[in-house]
């Protein structure tokens, strides 16, 4: 699925986009599809169909540069937990969710720093972590301190998020492209891997195609 957006900033863009590389990452039925839903077509999905792996692709101004966004929504279902190291090998930034109604989703959203750093080598990855479904705040089982506090300890920026309202849906995805910009701007260690990534993407896509093909 392929969109352009336009909406935020109509002078000064650059002519030239940057492909980003996104990759959704969360326990199952957190709300990665919706938000990446929401993100990509306005629209929200009331039902829970469990992804077998997406790529979204979707063109949009983020500070006045332009960004073509290259989102990857991956699966939280235990059994398809294998692809999940190819997925943190493909990616260049990710945005890991949980939901605040599910703590045990939390306590999994916990550990994806550690599995990105077994498959990386390096804590120098940019993410940005998400608490979905704050729309349903009587059912909130982890605080937004809590939230705060994993994101100090994972170094990156931290948002809220209802992909049913469509409330910070934007926020966290152009966050993301900032914090990627940001590490891009301190010129040590990204350069050098960007040429790998490209191949590593495409043989990425060409695993979860047949694994779709597999499963259909
Ligand atoms: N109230 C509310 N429901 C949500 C929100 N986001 C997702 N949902 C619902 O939660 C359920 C699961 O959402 P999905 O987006 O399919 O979850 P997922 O993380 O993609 O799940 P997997 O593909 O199985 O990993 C669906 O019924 C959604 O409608 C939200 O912000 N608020
Ligand atoms: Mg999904």
């Amino acid at each position: 699925m392929e969109v352009e957006n336009e909406a935020s900033c109509s002078a000064g863009a650059s002519g030239g986009s940057r492909e980003y590389k996104v990759v959704m990452l969360g326990a199952g039925g957190v709300g990665k599809s919706a938000m990446t839903m929401q993100f990509i077509s306005h629209q929200f999905p009331d039902y829970h169909d469990p992804t077998i792996g997406d790529a979204f692709k979707l063109k949009c101004l983020i500070d006045c540069s332009m960004a073509n966004f290259n989102v990857l929504n991956t699966y939280g279902t235990a059994e398809f937990t294998a692809m999940r190291e190819q997925y943190m090998r493909g990616g260049e930034g990710f945005i890991i969710c949980y939901s605040i109604t599910d703590r045990q989703s939390f306590q999994e959203a916990a550990k994806f720093k550690e599995l990105i750093f077994q498959v990386r080598h390096t804590y120098e990855i940019p993410l940005v972590l998400v608490g979905n479904k704050i729309d349903l705040e009587h059912f909130r089982q982890v605080s937004t301190e809590e939230g705060l506090s994993l994101a100090q300890e994972y170094n990156c920026a931290f948002f809220e998020t209802s992909a049913a309202l469509r409330f910070c849906i934007d926020d966290a995805f152009h966050g993301l492209v900032r914090e990627i910009r940001k590490k891009e701007s301190m010129p040590s260690l990204m350069d050098k891997k960007l040429k790998r990534k490209d191949s590593l993407w495409k043989k990425l896509k060409g695993s979860l195609k047949k694994k779709r093909e597999s499963l259909t």
